[in-house]
């Protein structure tokens, strides 16, 4: 008789008690979740599962071939460079959740988030800024739900690690007497499958594996760093005004020399537990081994350092970011 086929209720994989080496090994087929996500969430020991991205594309390819509704997440943050790459694969219809918008200041406006993406004319039908940590605009999300939804399920989509778990974990204890309990974890490919969840009789939310992003530094990182790297906090922004010759260290793992340009003021907003220091650069080697990311600055522009977030820079420059070689760095117009 074949035995019937179980899935872990965190991450989605198939599981088997049979060889503790490969994907979704339990120790008994009573269990509802597999060792790797037991261990996550009962002691926060993170296990790195190496994914390819064909099945991410599959997944979307598949979600094409129906009419249902689209979640695209993406984390404040750490936006992903190309935010039309989604719309080559999918046309439905698809709202673009901006999340964890409590890393960001109070400060900043969520109307000034939305004109910012609205600025870059995506196509999207709708733009909801949320936080699932802080339960903010959770009752908005679910009323963009609700109006544009074109059948019972919504596919959760997105990069890892942008908070899809969460979320949906969020929505589930918000409106549902149904227990959810998808894995979260601060490591990419945390979920491994497609994984239906029951909020309601007509509303059924489907998590899906992220997109692994190569440029992120969380790739390049020893794991005991990610907890420091990703905020938990609002981050408190740290303002320099500085001038060609100086240097910041980040963290002690990247590095940005001012090399060409006037007075100007470089704004750090990334996790407060990154300690940021200034020195004159020719009197200062550290991170020099480092690849070497030459940028030409413009007005009011970010410096994206994928997975740590940004620096904002006032006014035209040069300057020279040294990170680790795989890590994707880049200018974009001002968020903030
Ligand atoms: N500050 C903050 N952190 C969040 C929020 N939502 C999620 N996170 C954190 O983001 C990390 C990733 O969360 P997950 O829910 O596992 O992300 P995911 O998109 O499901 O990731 P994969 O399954 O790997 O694709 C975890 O460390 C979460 O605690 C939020 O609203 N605010
Ligand atoms: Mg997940």
């Amino acid at each position: 008789m074949s035995k019937e086929k179980k899935y872990c209720i965190g991450c989605g994989v198939l599981l088997q008690d049979e060889n503790m080496t490969i994907d979704g090994y339990t120790t008994s087929m009573e269990n509802d979740i597999c060792s790797r996500c037991f261990r996550m969430k009962n002691y926060g020991e993170y296990q790195i599962v190496t994914k390819s991205n064909e099945e991410y594309i599959d997944i979307l390819k598949s979600v094409n071939k129906t009419n249902d509704l689209v979640l695209y997440i993406v984390d404040l943050l750490n936006l992903d460079r190309d935010l039309k790459h989604i719309r080559n694969y999918i046309n439905n219809k698809v709202i673009l959740v901006l999340s964890k918008r409590d890393v960001l200041p109070k400060s900043v406006k969520d109307e000034k988030l939305i004109d910012y993406f609205k600025n870059m004319e995506l196509d999207y039908d709708d733009i909801v800024v949320v936080s699932p940590n802080k339960n903010y605009n959770i009752d908005e999300l679910l009323h963009v739900i609700k109006k544009y939804k074109t059948s019972k399920n919504v596919y959760v989509v997105g990069h890892t690690n942008v908070g899809k778990s969460t979320l949906i974990n969020k929505l589930m204890k918000n409106y549902s007497e149904n227990e959810c309990e998808l894995t979260i974890s601060p490591l990419p490919s945390t979920t491994l499958n497609k994984i239906s969840i029951k909020l309601s009789d007509d509303l059924t939310l489907i998590d899906t594996p992220g997109l692994i992003d190569r440029g992120n530094i969380v790739n390049y990182v020893d794991p005991s760093l990610l907890k420091k790297i990703n905020p938990k906090k609002e981050i408190k922004p740290k303002t320099y005004q500085i001038k060609k010759g100086q240097c910041l260290i980040i963290g002690n793992l990247i590095r940005v020399d001012y090399v060409e340009g006037g007075k100007n003021s470089f704004t750090v907003f990334m996790s407060n537990d990154l300690k940021v220091q200034r020195f004159n650069l020719q009197k200062q080697e550290g991170l020099k081994d480092l690849y070497p990311n030459e940028l030409d600055v413009l007005y009011h522009e970010d410096v994206v350092v994928n997975g740590l977030g940004f620096i904002k820079i006032v006014e035209k420059a040069k300057v020279v970011i040294y990170a680790d070689k795989n890590v994707e760095i880049y200018t974009r117009r001002s968020l903030i």
